[in-house]
């Protein structure tokens, strides 16, 4: 064996320059593998393997020096077949061509049949306590402290789709609970589309693309889409969700998230109680803005998994509260004159308050996506002591499909040895053998009783930790396939959802439905999804219709009038600004001692400071440029400011004089930076200016007095630009509410 440590022995590899320290200048710069994490090794309780501790490990693909094959061999060559003589054919007994190129031949495995796109991160869950008077979970007991995996997703697009398209979002929570592993499968919509997990192929079919052409991807805005929901009319309270800006998160990290359907908790007395559950992000709920939206899926679809990724390795931790709505638990399974049964139906916050029951925070990125956001399998029935299920038709369907799914997707019955999805709890099980099995077990008798593995395992009782399935009375009745008469009413809730945004909030509405309904080609399916509209709110109907320029029906049902439930509204409320993007727009010309202290007070304000230029590198050869007029899109900004001294473009094309593109008197501007700071605009994003920067906003054509235009010196900016972000948008520039 020659000597390892001595590099004169390597093989050298011709025209390559020994490797150089990198220099980190953005935070998506490819670093060094991660060391192995404590939590991908197997617990020592896991069943024994009979692998001696300290075992070379073979996970982590690159932790040695040389090129091996799987089975260890250290390698020469990598580059070349063997081969007989340099122009003859290739030898059948290349070992290495054959393992590499098989290996390659099956690296992709199914992707989910829905929540195909996802993100993923690591974090801790840490409890209040609070429930502790209602679920006897040990995770949710005083200051215990619970590693967690958040999968978040779209729904409908294949795994290489875009973000930002108009979908509901997956919001997947892997407790690692020293009791078990704890699931809570949810989306960043409280309801679903139908109300009978039976009906779920029939949704996703009709979502999809079409099957012929395989068109549109990722899109609710076809007709298969709009056929079903204006059939089956449950779907029409979340499909109201998706046509608002819910439906186009700003960031995974401003995104609420939902368990949807009831869950029974039993505390340690054995008494239970009702609960939804709520995740409420720090930073707010905040959304995009459709056009912005599109834009993003062209110019950067990783839009979302850059976001999290960039917030996490920057140190901006995302954080959740995670609450619980408690109701109690009565026969009829009623609160309010609202079956909890019914996956379709809130419960208005107004009504049951969110109580906070502890925080999660999301601190540390995935080190490789496969192993961890693929092979991450979740399920609804994943519960432990204290959180149980009820008997919502939905849920109970989903607690048979996603083991079945992980079959398939993971190929196996042994998922759950793949590390990310082992419990951090001991695992004694008496489940054998399959494929993929990574367990060596030891002993006889896996089979429960036994007088052989000295009657090993043993059944607990409650008091040791046991899961309670809780003893709830079923009701003597017959065997039919019929809802209750409560899942009746479909129109109630999206009416009183519609009735609670802001006018602002309504517009944006109105015209999601016009967008989708316009992209269909079938005028009866328009004409059904108007009449649900017209039964819905009466102004709703009569918008879209003339939009699509078709006529309003008038309602055939009279839906309840609810009280509107402000909790609904995005708009209104302010955040704080931790993690914005603030684009500055900067040239040779630029006073750098003005644009280095606005970047410090930016910084110091935990927002995060671009700067724009014509061209990379270093401005003035001390502030480096992250952006060029190129790479730039308003998009990728919260605010966008134009630093004082220049003009922006002073290689701005000749068409664009001030004759052409600019208002009198005004300079020529590069027409990137009017595309950028007019987007920026029309979005409602705030802007600012001092000194010569406020005729290049002139020039793009931005009222100076416009609402969220800040002219001010560079030392007043930032707290003034702070105000305007709080509340996300300067919502009074956009035309409707000017008009209401
Ligand atoms: Fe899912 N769902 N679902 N779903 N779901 C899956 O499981 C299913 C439903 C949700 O990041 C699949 O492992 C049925 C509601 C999320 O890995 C599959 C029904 C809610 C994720 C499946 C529903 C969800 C999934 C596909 C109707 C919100 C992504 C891959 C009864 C409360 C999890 C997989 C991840 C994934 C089935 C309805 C959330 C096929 C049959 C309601 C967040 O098993």
């Amino acid at each position: 064996m020659p000597d390892q440590s001595t590099p004169a022995n390597e093989v050298p590899i011709p025209g390559v320059p020994a490797p150089q320290a990198p220099s980190l200048t953005e935070p998506t710069e490819p670093h060094d593998p991660l060391p192995p994490k404590p939590d991908q090794d197997a617990p020592e309780t896991v069943s024994p393997t009979g692998v001696p501790s300290g075992a070379p490990k073979t996970s982590n693909a690159q932790s040695g020096r040389y090129l091996t094959t799987a089975q260890g061999a250290r390698l020469q060559n990598t580059d070349h077949s063997l081969k007989a003589g340099p122009r003859g054919p290739v030898l059948l007994q290349d070992h290495h061509l054959r393992e590499k190129i098989t290996h390659f031949d099956h690296e992709r495995i199914p992707e989910r049949v829905v929540h195909a796109r996802g993100a993923a991160a690591h974090g801790v869950f840490v409890a209040n306590g609070a429930a502790e008077g209602i679920t006897r979970a040990g995770f949710l007991a005083k200051d215990a402290q619970t590693p967690v995996f958040v999968r978040f997703s779209t729904v409908l697009g294949s795994r290489g789709s875009a973000d930002t398209v108009r979908d509901t979002r997956g919001f997947a929570t892997k407790f690692y609970t020293d009791e078990g592993t704890f699931d809570l499968v949810g989306n960043n919509i409280p309801v679903f589309f139908i109300q009978d997990a039976i009906k779920f192929p029939d949704v996703i079919h009709a979502g999809k693309p079409h099957p012929d052409r395989e068109i549109p991807q990722a899109q609710s805005a076809h007709d298969t889409f709009w056929d079903f929901v204006s059939l089956h009319t449950e779907a029409q309270h979340h499909t109201m969700w998706n046509m608002s800006d819910r439906g186009i998160p700003r960031s995974y990290r401003t995104m609420e998230g939902f368990g949807v359907h009831t869950f029974r908790v039993v505390n340690a007395k054995g008494e239970t109680s009702l609960v939804k559950f709520h995740w409420k992000p720090r930073l707010g709920v905040h959304s995009l803005v459709w056009e912005e939206a599109q834009i993003i899926n062209g110019m950067d679809p990783d839009y979302h998994r850059r976001d999290l990724a960039d917030a996490i390795e920057a140190g901006a931790y995302p954080e959740w509260d995670l609450g619980v709505q408690v109701f109690p638990d009565t026969e009829e399974e009623m609160f309010a004159g609202i079956d909890l049964l019914d996956p379709t139906k809130i419960v208005p916050e107004e009504l049951a308050p969110v109580q906070i029951i502890g925080t999660m925070t999301l601190n540390r990125n995935t080190t490789n996506y496969f192993a961890e956001t693929e092979q991450v399998a979740f399920h609804p029935g994943h519960l432990v002591p204290g959180i149980d299920v009820t008997n919502d038709p939905l849920l109970q369907g989903r607690l048979f499909s996603y083991i079945d799914t992980q079959l398939t997707r993971l190929g196996g019955p042994n998922f759950h040895q793949i590390p990310i999805n082992r419990p951090h709890a001991p695992v004694n099980d008496m489940l054998r053998d399959g494929f993929h099995q990574d367990a060596v077990h030891s002993g006889v008798a896996p089979y429960q009783p036994n007088s052989l593995d000295g009657g090993c395992p043993f059944l607990a009782g409650a008091d040791m930790g046991a899961f309670i399935d809780v003893p709830v009375p079923v009701a003597e009745s017959r065997k039919v396939r019929q809802n209750p008469a409560t899942f009746d009413d479909h129109y109630s809730q999206p009416r009183q959802f519609f009735r609670s945004l802001t006018p602002v909030e309504q517009d944006h509405v109105i015209q999601a439905y016009t967008f989708e309904l316009g992209k269909c080609y079938e005028e009866n399916i328009k004409v059904r999804q108007l009449q649900a509209l017209a039964n819905i709110d009466e102004r709703l109907c009569t918008e879209v219709a003339a939009g699509l320029g078709l006529p309003a029906p008038a309602p055939t049902v009279q839906p309840e009038d609810t009280d509107p439930s402000p909790a609904l509204r995005q708009v209104g409320r302010t955040w704080p600004v931790d993690g914005r993007i603030i684009g500055i727009l900067a040239d040779d010309s630029t006073d750098l001692a003005d644009l280095e202290r606005l970047r410090t007070a930016v910084d110091a304000a935990n927002m995060v400071p671009l700067v724009i230029a014509p061209k990379g590198g270093m401005l003035g050869g001390q502030v480096p440029v992250q952006r060029t007029y190129l790479t730039a899109r308003s998009t990728e900004f919260d605010a966008v400011i134009v630093a004082g001294a220049g003009e922006h473009g002073p290689d701005a094309l000749d068409s664009l004089d001030a004759k052409a593109g600019n208002p009198a008197g005004h300079p020529a501007i590069d027409p990137r930076v009017a595309i950028l700071l007019t987007e920026a605009y029309r979005h409602s994003k705030a802007l600012a200016a001092w000194g010569s920067g406020t005729a290049v906003l002139a020039a793009s054509g931005i009222p100076e007095e416009a609402p969220g235009v800040l002219m001010e010196d560079v030392d007043s900016l930032v707290p003034r630009l702070t105000e305007l972000l709080a509340q996300h948008r300067v919502w009074e520039r956009f035309p409707v509410a000017q008009s209401a």
